[in-house]
């Protein structure tokens, strides 16, 4: 497929893009610094005034900024410009607690732009391509983020938002949608729909899907049932949205929009930066952004890094498929398990769906308890000796793999709830 190269800095050398992210990082410093009193304090406290970056690795010497940060400081006070030059706000919902609210000025939403047309070429989408966008339109940056994308390329986009499936795939089928954006777990509802109303969905070709942790059996799954290639995009609303990386058709990683966003990937206990190919929490610096300019932002999100060229030729760092959020990860009996490590184990047992559910509960002896609750695909629902094997199999292969003893329960098709944005596959009652 082709995946014609957006922007010349997407093949910059290594040394041209420190250059240019070394520059910017200076710009971006003397901007907080002069406007946002929390980074003023911080930097003070460090000692550190802009003419000190010479590198980017000169970025370890600055402080973090967490979550807490943007809460601390609701709605409005990490902005570095005034409520006059803000022409947009997003807002995320989270599980706990106040909303984190984000603010873009003009600038920054043509910038924004650019980024999710540039991720939409490195998909290989292009202007005569129709683009179902079944991401939610609203506070949520999907929808409105792949929108201004779609429209600075030139493909004609189909503001579809989440949501009444049924009247999704009919439209899908009617303007003969070549490109599907949605959430991995929307896109099976999405197809699960077309199978149902026997629609024709033989337009589709390619699919963008991210916002949620999903697994190589997952994309799998996914593109034999829609038979599509699928495609991952991550993005953050405290960093921008969609398309601050994004996966091209080689599926080796996805391509970090660095010159904008600096990425590192530090330990997740000491802060300390780790060395390419390690595993850490993901911390990213806006160094061009205007209205909410992050240092350091630690997003949470565990993944490595690559800074080998691509074999499509980009030069760009790239992250792989994150394995989760820090703050999701699941510790049942001292057993340390990502959601998407059991979703990899129970896509490759033979005769199950891909819809689940985890339900953590303290049992009797006040230990925690895990019940894997899968779906049987319709054949397997139909052989009774295969459905009864299904169980006790998987609980097996959860066993050696993770070395995670649960409880597995296989329920008919269509039995668990779907979702039409990020799934919310885990049920956790131990702190009800
Ligand atoms: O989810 C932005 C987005 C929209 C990304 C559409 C991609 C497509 P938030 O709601 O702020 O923003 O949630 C951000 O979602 O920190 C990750 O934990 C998770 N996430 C996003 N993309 C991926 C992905 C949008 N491709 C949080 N793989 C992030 C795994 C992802 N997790």
């Amino acid at each position: 497929m082709d995946s014609p190269v957006w922007d010349p800095v997407e093949l910059v050398s290594r040394d041209a893009m420190a250059a240019l992210q070394t520059e910017r990082l200076r710009g971006c410093l003397e901007r907080v610094a002069g406007r946002v009193p929390f980074y003023r304090e911080k930097l003070g406290a460090a000692g550190i005034a802009p003419s000190d970056i010479r590198s980017p690795e000169d970025l370890a010497r600055l402080p973090f900024t967490v979550k807490q940060d943007l809460r601390d400081n609701y709605p409005f006070g990490l902005f570095a410009v005034p409520m006059d030059d803000v022409a947009r706000l997003h807002a995320s919902s989270g599980t706990t607690g106040k909303m984190t609210v984000v603010g873009y000025t003009a600038n920054d939403i043509a910038v924004w732009a650019g980024l999710a047309a540039r991720a939409l070429s490195m998909a290989g989408v292009n202007r005569g391509d129709i683009i179902h966008n079944a991401y939610g339109y609203g506070l949520f940056t999907g929808g409105l983020g792949l929108h201004y994308g779609a429209e600075r390329m030139g493909a004609a986009v189909v503001p579809v938002s989440a949501g009444n499936t049924r009247r999704q795939v009919e439209l899908a089928q009617d303007f003969g949608a070549t490109v599907l954006c949605s959430t991995p777990s929307y896109s099976l509802l999405i197809a699960e729909q077309a199978a149902e109303s026997g629609a024709n969905l033989n337009q589709l070709r390619l699919g963008i899907f991210g916002a949620e942790p999903w697994s190589e059996e997952m994309r799998a799954e996914i593109e034999t049932r829609l038979g599509i290639i699928a495609l991952d995009i991550y993005g953050l609303s405290e960093v921008m949205g969609p398309a601050v990386a994004m996966e091209c058709p080689a599926k080796a990683g996805m391509h970090l929009a660095e010159d904008h966003f600096i990425p590192e990937v530090v330990d997740p206990q000491s802060g300390e930066p780790l060395p390419d190919g390690e595993t850490g929490d993901l911390t990213l610096t806006c160094v061009t952004k205007e209205a909410l300019p992050l240092l350091r932002y630690r997003t949470g999100d565990l993944t490595r890094l690559r800074r080998g060229r691509c074999p499509c030729g980009r030069a760009t760092a790239r992250m792989d498929k994150p394995l989760g959020r820090t703050d999701d990860m699941l510790i049942i009996r001292g057993v340390n398990v990502f959601p998407s490590q059991i979703e990899t184990a129970l896509l490759r047992a033979e005769g199950l769906a891909p819809h689940y559910e985890l339900r953590l509960e303290r049992g009797a002896a006040r230990m925690d308890e895990l019940t894997v609750r899968v779906e049987a695909s319709d054949a397997l629902h139909r052989n009774p000796g295969a459905l009864s094997a299904a169980g006790p199999g998987l609980a097996a292969a959860l066993q050696s793999s993770l070395g995670l003893a649960c409880r597995v329960e296989i329920v008919a098709p269509r039995q668990l709830p779907r979702s039409e944005g990020k799934a919310a596959r885990v049920v956790d009652s131990r702190r009800m």
